[in-house]
């Protein structure tokens, strides 16, 4: 360490050095600005919002409104099996980065859900207690409701609220399936009960699993539809799509139904096909308020392993992105994608569908009808 003598010498000495250096003619470099113009993220950079949207942290501004927020659900405590999802917020916005607005058009959808005129936010994540489960399931609802609560910007006026107005639809990223108990109660102080399409490979209308002696033990991520509709949350118009878990027995099935379910089997795509699955749906719920919630591991785990209770033999992620496109139109007031827990996945394979599926239901809130298919054809020139 040099003596603070020597310290103090050497400062002076380079301030001389660049007073002489301005003297024999230096000038300052061209700034950033000058010669490139402005500072942009790329898709590999900046900071993390989902398809770079604005970030904003809504549950503390009340003058914040908004069409659609995205809004993560770090929980992952009610779990039966593999947890890890309290990362899904994150792997799904880092699995966004190459979606922005400014390339936001598909051809499948025909449209630019950022173009629509609806006002699209992130939201940023609820900060859910990760010690105590009945209170992050309070602090979920808290949240939620603070932000469906507003009203929208565009006046849609759909569905019928509880004060006539329209209020935002909200993306939920979770998070393990929990978190839908916790939304539910929010939707129904708004809309009444509420019909929910669930894709899913497990039915999650179990009344409970064994060693369960607490009240609170018993709001896991396969028993929520039981207490929801315990709560009288839900209409009795919900349907399951893409179901193929083991089960205890058929009992699980009259079970569901009770809860209000119908189901629609992996394997009925290639039984029944694409067109066959949106008409049961469509009929199922009709035009009651709807709630979508997608569990990742209804697809494939070959095509999204980063999940808690992965199934072999599921949908692919191009089927199910067909019938998410023959939803277009229904009455939806918000819809989640749970059960991403990326610490189990590979080259990002699960972020990046869950953030395509994301996109899907944006473009789904602006379609008031199922997009035409789109088809390109080479014009062939008549060479004579
Ligand atoms: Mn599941």
């Amino acid at each position: 360490m040099l003596p603070l003598v020597a310290l103090v010498a050497s400062a002076s000495l380079l301030t001389g050095a660049h007073h002489e250096f301005a003297a024999a003619g230096g000038s300052p470099s061209e700034t950033w600005a000058e010669k490139y113009g402005k500072q942009f993220d790329q898709s590999f950079s900046g900071p993390l919002s989902f398809s770079h949207l604005p970030y904003t942290r809504c549950l503390d501004h009340d003058d914040v409104h908004f069409d659609v927020a995205i809004l993560g659900m770090p929980f992952d405590t009610g779990v039966t099996y593999r947890p890890g999802a309290r990362f899904g917020p994150y792997a799904i916005r880092s699995g966004s980065r190459r979606q922005r607005e400014a390339r936001g058009y598909t051809l499948s959808w025909g449209n630019n859900p950022y173009e629509s005129g609806l006002k699209i936010l992130d939201c940023g994540d609820v900060p859910v207690n990760p010690f105590d489960n009945a209170l992050a399931v309070d602090q979920m609802q808290v949240a939620y409701s603070t932000l469906l609560e507003r009203p929208a910007i565009q006046d849609t006026k759909k569905v019928v609220s509880w004060d006539g107005k329209s209020h935002p639809k909200i993306i939920s990223l979770g998070g393990d399936h929990t978190i839908v108990l916790p939304i539910l109660r929010s939707l129904h102080k708004v809309y009444g009960p509420i019909s929910v399409i669930h894709f899913d490979a497990h039915l999650d209308t179990w009344a409970g699993y064994p060693g369960q002696f607490t009240e609170q033990s018993r709001v896991t991520h396969g028993t929520f539809f039981y207490l929801a509709q315990e709560e009288g949350l839900m209409s009795n118009k919900s349907i399951h799509a893409g179901i193929r878990c083991k089960l205890a027995g058929m009992e699980d099935i009259e079970n569901d139904e009770a809860v209000g379910f119908h189901l629609i089997t992996t394997d009925d795509i290639d039984d029944l096909g694409i067109p066959a699955i949106v008409k049961k749906i469509r009929d199922r719920v009709g035009d009651t308020p709807v709630y979508l919630s997608l569990d990742i591991d209804v697809i494939d785990p070959g095509l999204a392993p980063a999940t808690g209770t992965p199934e072999a033999g599921g949908w692919t992620t191009r089927e199910l992105k067909r019938i998410l496109r023959g939803l277009a139109g229904l009455n939806f007031v918000g819809a989640d994608v749970v059960e991403v827990a990326p610490a189990y996945d590979n080259a990002e394979i699960t972020g990046i569908a869950a953030a395509d599926l994301v996109h899907d239901f944006l473009s789904m809130f602006v379609s008031e009808q199922n997009p035409q298919p789109k088809s390109f054809q080479v014009q062939s020139k008549d060479e004579l």
